[in-house]
């Protein structure tokens, strides 16, 4: 299939390519390396060395005889050169990455918050946009998250809908299937909510085939091909910004920094591992849905943690110590969870599980790498509340200030100093 990826110099869209590429799909990457900038912005960088776009395009020209295209720019803005991509390659499908995804750097300030927000929400509607101009018939693949349903409520959360009654004036009940009530925990989950009516809309007006893929938190660095040459490793995000939970700690016990873990730790989330991500995206570029069908939507995650039981997973396996910090984030400090995921799995998933082998390779890539970390970016400073941000309790300050202290090697200023 003739496939452009939007968004594909990032951690998951990289590897997403080179998967598709390996598996003789005609691959085009569209990406305003937005996510490099962004690190220099926060003067941190992946803890693994990626290489510039030019360098990973040509090693995997070299490693699989296979040639990827990249375009630089920016979907959200530049509208023309999206229809003028799709006049020329004519792609079967999209997959879109192409989206602020830190929900801490989204909520850093005013800036952040509608930077998120415009670049998100405009980067899907146009490319649905340019796909109703195009005349095409374009399956839309999009990368959403687990977090647009909010996190639990005592019944199994289904992939997308909701079945309900509704009472009509006579005493009658009519039933109704509803996208389930979204409820976002942050800006960037919030655009994320947004983008599902996008696709609601334009799936219903213009009958654009779209298959949302609501992702858990990703975790794992590497997939068969990146690990084909060094040139070609993935990005590996340990920062308080875009640094996900289980790769932080994994990381954190490499260096010998202790786990750092909101409030008690009662948070649960989905996760999967970046094997099984590209899988899931391979399936469902696939299975697209038929012309007419609704937008089809799959959880994509193999399993619920508690950020706890995580931390004392590692710990147990590494023998790292554990700190309990102030949650920065406005979040229920205990949750329960439950998801059906049973689409990708009816579609040929065997979900990659959390195991130590697994955890082991992750600490390894960390511990290789280690002395590219600045511990003084390990602190999560993005606070949710502005009160928060405003004027930081004792206890925060204090707790705060002990993880700058601890850090070694980072005369950085923090940014509640
Ligand atoms: P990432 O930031 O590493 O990659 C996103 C890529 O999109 C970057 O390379 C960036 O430069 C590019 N990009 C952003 N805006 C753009 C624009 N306007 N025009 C062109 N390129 C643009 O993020 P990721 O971790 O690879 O996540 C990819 C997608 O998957 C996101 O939409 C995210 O919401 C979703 N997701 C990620 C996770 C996770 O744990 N990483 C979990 C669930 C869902
Ligand atoms: N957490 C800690 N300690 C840390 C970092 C995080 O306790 O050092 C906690 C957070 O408070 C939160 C949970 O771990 O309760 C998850 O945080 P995260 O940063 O790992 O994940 P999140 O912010 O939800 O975002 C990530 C991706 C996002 C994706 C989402 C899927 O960055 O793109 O949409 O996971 S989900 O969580 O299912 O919504």
């Amino acid at each position: 299939m003739r496939v452009v990826v939007f968004g594909g110099d990032g951690f998951c869209g990289w590897p997403t390519a080179l998967h598709l590429s390996a598996r003789g799909h005609d691959i085009v990457i569209v990406d305003n390396l937005a996510r490099r900038n962004a690190d220099v912005e926060l003067e941190v960088s992946s803890l693994t060395p990626i290489t510039p776009i030019s360098t990973r395009l040509k090693a995997w020209r070299e490693t699989s005889g296979r040639r990827i295209a990249y375009h630089n720019f920016n979907v959200a803005e530049d509208f023309y050169r999206l229809t003028s991509l799709f006049d020329d390659f004519r792609p079967d499908a999209v997959i879109h990455f192409a989206e602020q995804r830190a929900a801490p750097y989204s909520m850093k300030s005013e800036r952040h918050k509608r930077y998120t927000v415009n670049n998100n929400v405009a980067a899907t509607h146009n490319i649905l946009c340019a796909i109703v101009e195009s005349g095409q018939d374009i399956h839309v693949l999009h990368l959403g998250t687990m977090g647009v349903y909010g996190y639990g409520g005592g019944a199994a959360i289904p992939e997308g809908y909701l079945r309900v009654e509704l009472l009509a004036p006579d005493g009658r009940r009519v039933p109704r299937e509803i996208l389930y009530p979204a409820d976002p925990g942050s800006v960037y989950h919030m655009t994320k909510t947004l983008d599902q009516l996008l696709f609601y809309y334009y799936n219903k007006n213009d009958r654009v085939r779209v298959t949302d893929l609501h992702q858990g938190v990703v975790w794992g660095t590497n997939t068969e091909e990146t690990k084909r040459d060094i040139r070609l490793i993935n990005r590996f995000d340990y920062d308080g910004d875009y640094g996900t939970v289980l790769n932080r700690f994994l990381m954190q016990a490499a260096i010998g920094y202790p786990l750092t873990v909101h409030g008690k730790g009662g948070q649960t989330r989905a996760f999967i591992h970046i094997r099984d991500t590209v899988r899931c995206i391979e399936l469902a570029l696939l299975h697209p849905p038929k012309s007419g069908d609704r937008v089809a939507i799959y959880n994509q995650m193999t399993e619920t943690h508690r950020v706890e039981d995580l931390a004392k997973l590692v710990s147990s396996l590494t023998g790292a110590t554990i700190q309990h910090l102030p949650n920065p984030r406005n979040e229920a400090p205990e949750n329960d969870l439950i998801v059906e995921a049973k689409s990708l799995i009816e579609l040929g998933l065997k979900p990659t599980r959390l195991e130590a082998g697994l955890l082991e390779e992750v600490v390894q890539v960390a511990k290789q790498y280690a002395d590219r970390c600045d511990r003084s970016m390990i602190p999560c400073t993005s606070t949710w509340l502005r009160q928060k941000q405003d004027r930081p309790d004792s206890e925060t300050l204090q707790l705060r200030l002990n993880a700058v202290s601890s850090a070694q090697g980072g005369e950085r200023p923090s940014q509640y100093e």
